[in-house]
């Protein structure tokens, strides 16, 4: 079995005007795309073949670094376009919501800490909500890192994770991440992440 490009549940042009058309496609078929291939061809005839992205991801210390980048990124863009929606945007509802406020506060407490984790990810990276075993946290990473890893200091199941590497940005918003950032809270689909929250 090798890992494939999934299909987004909505158009390249869906999320406008906060994630523009061309930067979709990009991102999805030519990134995503490269991440893909480079992870099968890696893992081919190892002993990885064969094995979960979840799983590969928990042992990732002993694998290859080019597994870890590609897995990575493999993963993380799959979570990218899921926890997106053209109707998305909004506050949280529900067991979610609660526990964001149990545990920062509020909603905004969270939004300006999770903001503060993307903007401030020296070069290329992640920021992520992360159902961790004593709860919810922020957190960030670099490259295409993330909770899942064995190697990360901050482990559990990304339930948000909000892409900050240039190539995500850079078309529309050139050097202003920040604006990037606060477009995000347009179109997050927190159906989704309460659905990742609860499994
Ligand atoms: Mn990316």
């Amino acid at each position: 079995m090798t890992f494939e490009l999934p299909k987004l549940d909505y158009a390249y042009n869906a999320l406008e005007p906060h994630i523009d058309a061309r930067t979709m496609e990009i991102h999805l078929t030519k990134h995503h795309a490269a991440y893909i291939k480079n992870l099968n061809t890696a893992i081919t005839g190892s002993n990885l073949e064969g094995k979960s992205i979840d799983s590969i991801l928990s042992d990732i210390s002993k694998a290859p670094v080019v597994v870890r980048n590609n897995g990575g990124g493999y993963y993380n863009h799959n979570l990218f376009w899921k926890v997106m929606s053209p109707i998305g945007g909004g506050k949280p509802t529900g067991d979610l919501a609660d526990a964001i406020n149990k545990t920062f506060g509020s909603f905004e407490i969270f939004k300006d800490e999770f903001s503060k984790a993307a903007a401030t990810r020296f070069g290329s990276g992640w920021a992520w909500l992360v159902k961790t075993r004593n709860g919810l946290q922020v957190s960030s990473t670099p490259n295409q890192d993330n909770p899942l890893m064995d190697v990360t200091e901050i482990k559990g199941i990304p339930i948000l994770g909000l892409d900050v590497w240039e190539h995500a940005y850079y078309l529309n918003y050139q050097n202003r991440r920040p604006d990037y950032i606060a477009a995000f809270w347009n179109i997050i689909n927190w159906t989704e992440v309460a659905s990742r929250f609860k499994s």
